[in-house]
């Protein structure tokens, strides 16, 4: 037996993990890493089950291609290459089209590596998970602050007053607010005086350990927020302390958002509208903080926009205590580009492309519809999006119709049994790990690298190999290049830049020398040694001491202090100034005046998550599913006896119907009804999903409905009706 320690890449808490491992190698026991500074021992039953999910026996081993009588066989990996190189050759770069799934922002295979096979596809058919969660936060920090990863979070551990909405953290530990114990944070926040105040159609395990919970009507999160952003400037409460632009053109704009109207379009009575203003204007320091439940609906942008236009007009913007943005240890240099969308659009619904992708929601036209330009050929990497996408039933069938897929992914599922090529990679523990994504949204500026715990068997290449070989092969240099000449060209890329960059640390350096210093096991720890050490704590670039080095010699990871005021240099818009009324937000308010009187007949579907669930792929881990973890629809018990229902119920919408099994609570507002995404498992190898299945939540909600301006999917708010099984 021995113990390594690592980071959780199942969730965005990041916690430090202590692994038992058995002579074997097998990851035998888990607990919370009692030493990392961030986490402090914290540890969930996810992170608990990470050994068992290690150690799944139905994951796959070996790569798997699927042969022309549907059969699949295991092939050594050349094999696997070769039929890729064949299958993408056939097909050229505009009928290629590629989908990242949620764990690419976990592993270090996805930040390094998803980039560059994104480009070396030489198409402008990319897809992400993105546009079925957080790319209205994305589009509104773009817009406002200049960078779409310029993200303001909840200084969660000095705030007097958190106002959160659409976000449960005790379920979800937490999104786009890296904080691990995310439930003991809240907890201190109310023990030192603070107060948090959730809103949420659902009394949630987070709104129950609140101070207040205020019900909202699915997808009407903006009404809500601009009734208070008019109520702060008609009150006169506002303290704007951080450099804007546009704040008369915001007054102009919220000025016909009374808080009568706003509370007829949510539901949340004027009185109520007006004290959460006062309340938040009141706080020695305050954050809004809006997530999944805000983004994923109608008005996903203008709520995004809204929650850091209320942490501007309450002075709480860049400052202790409210809302802050993070400085994580790889960040690059500044953006010089101004944020645009739209740079060109889909081919089938001319829907606007963002930040360099389209929308899930436009997959399936994509592929279904003839003409120039029609995706042929599919990769898809850590992604399920036969249920994580909307309408997810008919990409289904779409699927089916592709001349080659590949797929990047531990699992035979309902998304990669359409591949004609699975290529999985290897167990986590075998994988080092570094969050480049995640420790961007920290609430406390922090860094840790995990090296492999165990090596990988001979022949067996890492996740990283693998989306570099397929970059390689799509770029046209075949199945034998060697991976490390993309490290190489990116590396030396990297280091011109900064080398060339006026006013840069190491201006004028050679770049082959800086090169020469660098170190590493592995490729990506090469490439993390050189983004460590250019960085703002870096050896190189920032004054500190940090490179790949520092990180290896402390595995429990180091505390890099709490937020500090970035502004405004942080900001790359074009004024230099946060933009408080971007021209596109102001165009679409229009949209969100009419339809505010606009009500569904009849009942709306949300979503939500469970503790010890994971999207779609954590269902086949026995101690994981069963007890609260099941794919039920929770009905307020009134509307169920008003209707009639017991057990089950026919749920119909505009793209389908299932029959499901009744939840009935009064945790639910009345008229909303919510099922739970990423079940619905059928015809895979995975035999403990198979037994508790469930059924697919994104048969009902609606692909041809996307929040305007991101083209984020609608998950929140789908009208439904509901008649007796
Ligand atoms: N255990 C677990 N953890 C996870 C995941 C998981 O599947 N399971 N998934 C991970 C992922 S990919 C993400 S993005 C994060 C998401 O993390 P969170 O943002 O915390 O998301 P949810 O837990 O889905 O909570 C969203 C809440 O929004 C509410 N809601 C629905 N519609 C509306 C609305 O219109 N307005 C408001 N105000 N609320 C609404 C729902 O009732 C729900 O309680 O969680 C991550 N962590
Ligand atoms: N109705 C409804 N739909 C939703 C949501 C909702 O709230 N309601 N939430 C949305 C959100 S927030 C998200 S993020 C999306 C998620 O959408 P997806 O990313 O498409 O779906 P996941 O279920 O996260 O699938 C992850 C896949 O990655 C594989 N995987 C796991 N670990 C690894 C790894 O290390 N490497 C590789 N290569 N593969 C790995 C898993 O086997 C699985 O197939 O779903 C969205 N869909
Ligand atoms: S909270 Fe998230 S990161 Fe922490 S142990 Fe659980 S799954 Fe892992
Ligand atoms: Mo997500």
């Amino acid at each position: 037996m021995r113990t390594a320690h690592r980071t959780c890449p199942l969730c965005e808490a990041v916690c430090g993990l202590t692994l038992t491992l058995d002579e074997a190698d097998r990851v035998v026991g888990v607990r919370g890493d009692r030493d990392d500074p961030f986490s402090k021992g914290y540890i969930c039953p996810k992170g608990a089950s990470l050994g068992r999910l290690d150690d799944d026996p139905d994951r796959l081993t070996a790569p798997m291609v699927r042969g022309e009588d549907g059969e699949w066989r295991e092939v050594g990996w050349r094999e696997a290459f070769e039929t890729v190189e064949r299958g993408l050759s056939a097909v050229p770069g505009p009928g290629r089209a590629i989908y990242l799934g949620n764990p690419n922002a976990h592993t270090m295979a996805g930040a390094l590596y998803g980039g560059p096979l994104v480009r070396s596809l030489g198409t402008r058919q990319v897809y992400s998970a993105s546009t079925a969660d957080q790319m209205p936060k994305h589009v509104a920090a773009g817009l406002m602050f200049g960078d779409p990863l310029t993200i303001a979070v909840p200084d969660l551990d000095r705030t007097d007053y958190l106002l959160m909405l659409g976000a449960n953290p005790l379920e979800s530990n937490g999104s786009l607010c890296t904080a691990p114990d995310f439930p003991g944070r809240l907890k201190a926040l109310r023990r030192r005086g603070g107060r948090l105040v959730v809103v949420d159609p659902r009394r949630t395990r987070t709104a129950a350990l609140a101070d207040e919970h205020v019900f909202v009507r699915p997808g009407a999160d903006a009404y809500l927020l601009m009734g208070i952003a008019r109520t702060l400037i008609e009150e006169k409460l506002t303290n704007v302390r951080v450099p804007v632009t546009g704040l008369e053109r915001l007054e102009a704009a919220v000025a016909e958002f009374t808080p009568e109207l706003c509370a007829e379009a949510c539901g949340v009575p004027a009185e109520l509208v007006r004290r959460l203003a006062g309340e938040l204007a009141a706080a020695p320091a305050a954050a809004v903080y809006g997530r999944l439940g805000t983004c994923t609906v109608e008005f996903g942008t203008l709520a995004q926009w809204l929650v850091d236009v209320l942490n501007v007009l309450t002075g709480n913007l860049d400052r202790p205590g409210g809302a802050m943005f993070p400085r994580p240890a790889t960040a690059g240099p500044r953006r010089t580009r101004p944020y645009t969308t739209g740079r060109w659009h889909s081919r089938v619904r001319g829907l606007p492309e963002v930040n360099g992708e389209l929308p899930v929601a436009t997959l399936a036209d994509e592929i279904e519809t003839p003409g120039e330009g029609r995706i042929r050929a599919l990769i898809t990497v850590a992604g399920n999006p036969v249920l994580s996408s909307p309408n997810g039933a008919r990409l289904d069938a779409a699927l089916g119709d592709l001349e080659f897929m590949v797929s990047v992914d531990p699992y035979l599922n309902e998304t990669t049994r359409h591949a004609h090529v699975v290529l999985p990679p290897p167990r986590v523990a075998q994988a080092g790990h570094y969050d480049f994504a995640l420790l961007g949204f920290a609430v406390r500026d922090y860094t840790r690298y995990s090296p492999p715990v165990t090596p990988l068997p001979d022949g067996r290449p890492s996740e990283p190999e693998i989306l570099a070989r397929l970059a390689m092969i799509a770029a046209g240099q075949g199945a034998d290049a060697d991976p490390a000449g993309l490290d190489e060209l990116i590396l030396d890329q990297v280091l011109r830049k900064a080398t060339g960059t006026p006013g840069s640390p190491v201006e004028g350096r050679d770049p082959a020398e800086l090169r020469a210093m660098l170190h590493g096991a592995t490729m990506p720890e090469v490439r993390l040694d050189a983004m460590l050490r250019l960085g703002p704590y870096g050896e190189w670039g920032g004054g500190g001491n940090l490179s790949l080095a520092t990180l290896l010699a402390n595995p429990h990871g180091l505390d890099l202090g709490p937020l500090e005021p970035r502004l405004p240099d942080a900001l790359c818009t074009a004024s230099g100034t946060v933009e408080l009324a971007p021209e596109a937000i102001v165009a679409d308010l229009p949209r969100m005046r009419e339809r505010a009187g606009r009500r569904a007949e009849g009942f709306v579907l949300i979503g939500r998550r469970h503790l010890r669930s994971n999207n779609s792929w954590m269902h086949n881990v026995a101690p994981l599913v069963g007890g609260t973890n099941r794919c039920t629809l929770q009905i307020n018990p009134r509307d169920a006896a008003e209707l009639g229902l017991q057990d089950e119920a026919v749920v119909r919408s505009a793209t389908g119907e299932l029959t499901v099994r009744l939840e009935p609570t009064d945790a639910i507002m009345r008229g909303v009804v919510s099922l739970p995404h990423g079940w619905g498992h059928a015809g895979t190898a995975q035999l403990v999903a198979a037994v508790n299945a469930g059924v697919n939540a994104n048969t009902l909600t609606d692909e041809s409905i996307v929040d305007p301006l991101s083209g984020n999917a609608v998950f929140n708010g789908v009208p439904v009706t509901l008649t007796p099984a």
